[in-house]
């Protein structure tokens, strides 16, 4: 028995293992608020894939062979040797016969928070040096926000995140902290590339018992903490620009607007005023006017913004508000009330985001810099998609497309490598993503577990997962050692080694690898990175120790910052990075783009569908797929903490006890969500904390389809619309979704998710 430390994407935990199997995850000593996630790791040894496999008919047909049996078909197990000469030769063929960009290998997802193995990093170190191939930019989390941040604050969508005001400050001068979209304590489990010790917490009930008063603006009143103590504003999903809209036009009409605040610290507010005020098309954009698109009463509205004004008022953003149609608009709106209230950079008011949708936010000092393997530059000649728009890459060879002030052609794509991640999770429409994976003569992926994205691949390549491997973990002021508890499953290989291995047969390997191996690499980024720290031991005490602090950093959101200090103080000496040196209420480089899609300033756009319009007599329910509560996406569906949730097997769709009575439904019913583009079923689960007119059914549940393209398990995304936000972004917009639910009273269909496929024995050829 051994005990090993390993930081996760949602935190650190203790493992106990006997080197095949996780007997205990123990919380970390460091977390005074430990992830349930943590449980999911006892399911690392389930569903796994032990070898190599390809499919039958791309093995004895070669590229493209019966394409459309992939994720039905038989798989046949090959020893590593070949895979690997399989692949290698594969992308050879590809590159000559069609030219690079006809790969796409953009491979987007949340493998491994590692700061060595994360397979994104991995990935485009090695495409990057294989050739110009197609990379997918942006993310499913916060294309639309970070496309548009940049615009408005002149500040890279990363940077801007880490300079949020610290929870300390919030806690002591905030009176009013609204948010649109909720501070969910739930999704503060996690953060990308590693989430350190959970203190969101406690900060919110330090900012409660401080005064601080909470507003939850959002269709979901438990998403707040308990201990925030929220009021709470149920609005119809996708309409919070015209809320936010509202709320700023009220300021204006009642006099309440921070003149000097927009003269001199903003531009364009000589174009939005007009457009607000209804001057520019005839509709002011008032509070009985968003009372109609919102559902909220327009007295409610009023009142808000005069409260507002009259308090230190933050206006907080999630990220669920812009994955929406015209996502970027939310942040864009959002800034403008802020900029018409005028605390923009005063302790406790102003703009932030994104509050309650990862971890890390309100930590209150700059992330550390931990050196990590390191990137090349792009080659010439890469084609970049918005990484969401996949499906339209696939079915349009040839097809121009607008991206953020890029006008390109989007390549014939023959070949997808992905590594790290599960379109068959995070992708909207499934369906029209079925008939469109179909296209590419080739499918190549790493995986650890047979999931829905290996068993519709071509070559399969068996990962390790964290537990197998050592890594370095980036926990916010802490680094970590995450160590191995595990052998590697079956005959699974490190990312890292299938890309030396394939490098190797393509002819760069030591460039690839520089010599090195994955435990080298670690020795070399730690030594790189105890040189610079004051008091870093060396690498075996490190290793022995588990952790170590970094040098000169507080407690984590025990800080004295404050979001855009400096540039409110003296925006003459500290402008903003922006063409005018301003916030940018009106962006001269947007508007020359002339997308009528997202324009020179911030307005209203009516989404492709929401409640209150005539579709939604057909679909009378919003969807809102939120991020689950017991796991990451869908990593570790298939453990026993996931499972425990789920009714009859079915992922729990919550509703509002008065929906469930016009539909004649019960708790724990199984229900059939549908809509134009699809269906799922999924367990019904009754309450008063959903709002009227919202289905709540997380994202995350194994993709199982029937033949009829129903999946039986409850994945939203076979609901959900794959339409990019605007041509800024290109993002998903996942959120904007309406549905209609019915009793299922067929048999119950068997859940085949966790399955592993089927094998065919080797024919002599
Ligand atoms: N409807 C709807 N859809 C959504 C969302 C939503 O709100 N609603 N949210 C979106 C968002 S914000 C996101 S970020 C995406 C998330 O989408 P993804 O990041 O694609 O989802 P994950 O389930 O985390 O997939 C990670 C995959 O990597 C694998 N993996 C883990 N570690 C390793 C490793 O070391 N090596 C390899 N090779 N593989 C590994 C896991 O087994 C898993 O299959 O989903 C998006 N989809
Ligand atoms: N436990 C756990 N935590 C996670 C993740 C996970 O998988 N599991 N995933 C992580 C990732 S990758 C990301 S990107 C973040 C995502 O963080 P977010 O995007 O902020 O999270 P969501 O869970 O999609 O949505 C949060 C809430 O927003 C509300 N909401 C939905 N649509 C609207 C709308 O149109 N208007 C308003 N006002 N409210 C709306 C709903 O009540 C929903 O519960 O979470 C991260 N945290
Ligand atoms: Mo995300």
């Amino acid at each position: 028995m051994r005990t090993t430390g390993i930081l996760t994407h949602w935190g650190p935990f203790l493992i106990e293992s006997d080197g095949s199997d996780i007997t205990e995850v123990l919380d970390h000593p460091t977390d005074p608020d430990p992830s349930p996630i943590g449980q999911g790791l006892k399911a690392a040894t389930r569903s796994r894939i032990t070898k190599p496999a390809v499919r039958k008919s791309w093995l004895e047909g070669g590229p493209g062979a019966a394409a459309h049996l992939r994720g039905v078909e038989e798989f046949v197990e090959v020893e590593w040797d070949e895979a690997i000469r399989l692949v290698a030769a594969e992308l050879e063929r590809v590159r000559d016969e069609h030219g690079a960009p006809s790969i796409y290998a953009g491979s987007y997802g949340w493998g491994s928070a590692g700061l060595f193995h994360q397979p994104s990093v991995q990935m485009r170190r090695f495409f990057r040096m294989f050739g110009p191939y197609t990379d997918g930019r942006l993310t499913y989390s916060s294309s639309a926000s970070s496309a548009i941040v940049p615009y408005i604050f002149g500040l890279g969508w990363y940077p801007a995140c880490g300079q949020q005001t610290s929870w300390k400050v919030i806690s002591e001068t905030t009176e009013l902290f609204v948010s649109f979209g909720s501070l969910r304590l739930n999704n503060t489990q996690v953060h990308f590339g590693g989430q350190g010790p959970h203190h969101t917490r406690e900060w919110i009930a330090k900012s409660a018992a401080n005064g601080v008063e909470f507003v939850n603006i959002g269709p979901v009143r438990d998403d707040e903490a308990d201990e925030a103590n929220s009021r709470w504003l149920p609005i119809r999903p996708s309409t919070d620009v015209a809320l936010m809209a509202a709320l700023a036009h009220t300021l204006v009409v009642e006099g309440l607007a921070d003149a000097s605040f927009l003269a001199t610290h903003c531009v364009g507010w000589d174009r939005l005023e007009p457009y607000l005020l209804g001057v520019t098309d005839g509709v002011a954009k008032s509070a009985s006017w968003a009372a109609e698109i919102t559902g909220i009463d327009a007295d409610v509205i009023v009142d808000l913004a005069r409260e507002m004004q009259r308090k230190r008022t933050i206006v907080n953003m999630g990220f669920s508000i812009q994955r929406t149609d015209h996502g970027e608009q939310t942040y864009w709106m959002a800034t403008a009330l802020a900029a018409v209230l005028g605390q923009i950079g005063l302790p406790g008011g102003g703009v932030a985001f994104p509050f309650g949708a990862h971890g890390r936010t309100g930590g209150g000092q700059p992330p550390k810099r931990i050196p990590r393997l390191p990137i090349p530059p792009p080659p010439g000649g890469q084609t970049v998609i918005s990484v969401s728009r996949i499906v339209d890459l696939l079915e349009n060879p040839g097809q121009p497309f607008q991206f953020d002030g890029d006008d390109q052609v989007f390549p014939d794509t023959k070949l997808v490598y992905w590594a790290g991640g599960n379109p068959f999770h995070h992708h909207q429409d499934l369906n029209r993503l079925m008939q469109a994976w179909r296209k590419p003569e080739t499918i190549i992926v790493h995986e650890p577990f047979w999931n829905a994205m290996s068993k519709r691949a071509d070559i399969v390549l068996p990962a390790t997962t964290p537990l197998e491997r050592d890594d370095l973990g980036d926990g916010e002021t802490i680094l970590f050692a995450s160590q191995a508890a595990l052998e590697p499953f079956g005959e699974s290989r490190d990312d890292y080694d299938i890309l030396v291995a394939l490098a190797d047969a393509l002819g760069f390997g030591a460039k690839f690898s520089e010599g090195r191996t994955s435990q080298e690499w670690i020795r070399d980024l730690y030594a790189k990175y105890a040189k610079s720290e004051d008091g870093a031991p060396d690498f075996d005490q490190f290793w022995s120790d588990g952790l170590v602090h970094h040098a000169g950093m507080g407690a984590v959101g025990d800080s004295d910052h404050v979001f855009l200090a400096d540039f409110r103080a003296d925006p003459v000496a500290h402008p903003l990075p922006t063409p005018s040196g301003r916030i940018e209420l009106f962006s001269e480089t947007i508007d020359g783009f002339g997308y009528d899609d997202c324009e020179g300033h911030p307005r209203w756009y009516e989404p492709f569908e929401r409640l209150g319009t005539p579709l939604a007599e057909r679909f009378g329910l919003h969807l809102v797929s939120n991020q689950p509560t017991t796991r990451l996406h869908s990593q570790f569906d298939h453990s026993d903490i996931s499972r425990s949730t789920k009714i009859h097997g079915r992922e729990p769709a919550r509703m509002h006890p008065t929906e469930a009575a016009v539909r004649g439904l019960a708790e724990g019913d199984i229900i059939r969500v549908y809509n134009d583009r699809g269906a799922c079923l999924a367990g019904l689960s009754i309450s008063d904390a959903i709002a009227p007119g919202i289905l709540q059914l997380a994202t995350g549940a194994w993709y199982d389809p029937d033949e009829t393209g129903m999946c039986k398990h409850g994945n939203p995304n076979v609901l959900t619309h794959d339409k990019g936000t605007s041509r800024l972004a290109q993002g998903p917009s996942a959120h904007t979704c309406l549905v209609e639910v019915e009793k299922f009273t067929g048999e119950l269909p068997p859940i085949t998710a966790f399955d592993p496929p089927t094998f065919a024995p080797r024919t002599q050829s």
